[in-house]
C-alpha cells in the first residue's frame, strides 16, 4: 500500500486487516501508481487495479499512463527484467517441436506489426449488477485502446508446427501468485487457435512507439483485441499449445464465463453450464463532456466518446436526451484498423433549460445494440455493455 500512497504509512501496523486506507478512495493526490496519471481510480492495491475516468480516455490512442491496470497477482521487479535475457518458449502436446525465442531473436526473425487495439476487462461495468458481484467493482474505464507493436503470433506459431490436433494457446507470465507460492500462477490463459491466427493477434512489446509500462506487461505481451482483455498475457515468458482447451488459473469454474443461457439474477449456476467469454459485446463510452458539464440554453454542446465491438465492427452509434424514448445518429469514423475502437462525434441542442442525460448507443456489424439499463445478469458480473450515462445541466 505504502507503494501506491507514494510513501510510508507511520503506524502500519495498527491498520487493521483488510482495510484500505482512505486516501486510496478518493484523494488522488496521495495516489501514486508507478508511470500513472494521478487521476486514475486505484480500485486495490494488493494486487493494484486501476481504471481511468472516462472523460480521461478522449484520445483517439490511448496513452499509456492512462491505460487501466489489471493485475491478479504480484508484477515483476523492473530490476528483475533483463531485456537481453528475457526470453519466451513455446511447448505444449500439440507444438511440433519445443523452441525458445530471446525478445531480440523474436524482434529479427519475424517481421514487425502496428495495430491499435481495443483491449476491455470482462468485469468492466461489474460494480451496476444487483445481486452485486465479488471481484474489483469496476466502474466504466477498464477499457482503452493503445497503438501496439510486435510479431504476429501466427508467424511464430508456424514456425514452430502446429500439429493437426492444436486446440488452444496458453500463456505464461512472469508475475508472481499474491501467496508468493511460485508453483502457482496468479493466471494462465490463452485463446482458442482461430483467434490466435488472426493477423491481428501480436506478441507486442511496444504501447504506443515506447515501452509498454511495466504495470501492463513490460517487457512483452499477448495482445487479443476484442476479446476479454484476460486473454491477453502480460510479462510474457512461456506459451503452450494445447490439445485441448487450456485448463490453466482462470480459466476453469465460473472464472471469466458466463451462463451459457439466461439466468435469473442470484441464480447460482453449475459450472458446466458456464461458458467461455470470447469476442466482447457491442458498446460505446462518452469521453467528452465530462459528466456534470454545464451549458447556457442557445449553446451547442459537442459530444464525443468511442464505440467498440469485439471482433465486429461498430455500425452505428447514436445518442438521446430523453432517457432512450428517441435516438439520433451521430457521426462516425471508420476504425484505424480492425478491432481499434471507432471515434464517434455530434453536436446536441437542449430544448429548455434544465436536467439532461446524454445516453450514447451503439450497434454492432451483426445488428446488436447496446442495452440501455443493463444486460443479463450473471454470477461474476461481466460484459457489462449497457448504454453510457453523462448528466448534462442547461442553465
Ligand atoms: N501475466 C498476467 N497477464 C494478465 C493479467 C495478470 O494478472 N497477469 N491480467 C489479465 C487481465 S484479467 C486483464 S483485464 C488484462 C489487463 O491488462 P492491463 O493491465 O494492461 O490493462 O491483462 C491480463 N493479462
Ligand atoms: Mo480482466
Amino acid at each position: 500500500m505504502s507503494l501506491a500512497l507514494g510513501t510510508s504509512i507511520v503506524f502500519a501496523n495498527n491498520l487493521p486487516a483488510g482495510l484500505v486506507p482512505v486516501a486510496l478512495e478518493d484523494h488522488p493526490a496521495f495516489q501514486n501508481l508507478p508511470g500513472k496519471h494521478s487521476e486514475m481510480i486505484i480500485l486495490n492495491d494488493r494486487p493494484i487495479n486501476a481504471e481511468t475516468p472516462p472523460h480521461l480516455l478522449d484520445d483517439d490512442v490511448t496513452p499509456g499512463d492512462l491505460f487501466f491496470v489489471r493485475n491478479n497477482g504480484l508484477p515483476p521487479n523492473r530490476k528483475e527484467i533483463n531485456l537481453k535475457t528475457w526470453s519466451i518458449s513455446f511447448d505444449g502436446e500439440s507444438a511440433k517441436q519445443k523452441k525458445t525465442y530471446t525478445l531480440d531473436e523474436l524482434k529479427s526473425k519475424f517481421k514487425t506489426y502496428t495495430y491499435q487495439l481495443t483491449l476491455e476487462c470482462g468485469g468492466n461495468g461489474r460494480k451496476e449488477f444487483n445481486p452485486p458481484a465479488k471481484g474489483n467493482q469496476w466502474g466504466l474505464g477498464a477499457v482503452a485502446c493503445a497503438e501496439w507493436t510486435g510479431v504476429r503470433l501466427k508467424d511464430v506459431l508456424q514456425d514452430i508446427g502446429l500439429k493437426s490436433d492444436a486446440v488452444y494457446i496458453a500463456y505464461y507470465g512472469k508475475d508472481m501468485h499474491l501467496s508468493g507460492d511460485p508453483k502457482k500462477d496468479p493466471i494462465s490463459r490463452g485463446v482458442p487457435i482461430p483467434k490466435a491466427m488472426e493477423d491481428e493477434s501480436l506478441i507486442a512489446w511496444s504501447m504506443n512507439g515506447q515501452d509498454i509500462p511495466l504495470l501492463n506487461g513490460y517487457p512483452v505481451r499477448l495482445v487479443f483485441g476484442g476479446w476479454p482483455a484476460s486473454c491477453s498475457g502480460k510479462w510474457l515468458e512461456r506459451i503452450s499449445i494445447r490439445n485441448k482447451v487450456h485448463d490453466g488459473t482462470k480459466m476453469t469454474g465460473q472464472a471469466y464465463r458466463v451462463p451459457c443461457n439466461p439466468v435469473a439474477p442470484g441464480s447460482k449456476v453449475e459450472n458446466e453450464d458456464m461458458c467461455i467469454i470470447e469476442s466482447m459485446p457491442v458498446k460505446s463510452l462518452i469521453t467528452f463532456p465530462k459528466t456534470g458539464a454545464q451549458i447556457k440554453l442557445n449553446q451547442t454542446l459537442p459530444i464525443r466518446g468511442h464505440a467498440w465491438a469485439g471482433d465486429l465492427e461498430v455500425q452505428s452509434v447514436e445518442y438521446s436526451i430523453d432517457f432512450g424514448s428517441t435516438w439520433k445518429t451521430c457521426e462516425l469514423n471508420k476504425p484505424a484498423n480492425r478491432l481499434a475502437w471507432q471515434r464517434f462525434s455530434t453536436k446536441i441542442k437542449f430544448p429548455k433549460v434544465g436536467y439532461y442525460e446524454v445516453w450514447a448507443r451503439a450497434k454492432d456489424s451483426n445488428g446488436k445494440t447496446q442495452p440501455m439499463l443493463l444486460p443479463g445478469w450473471n454470477p461474476k458480473g461481466y460484459l457489462n455493455n449497457a448504454c453510457h450515462r453523462v448528466a448534462i445541466k442547461v442553465t
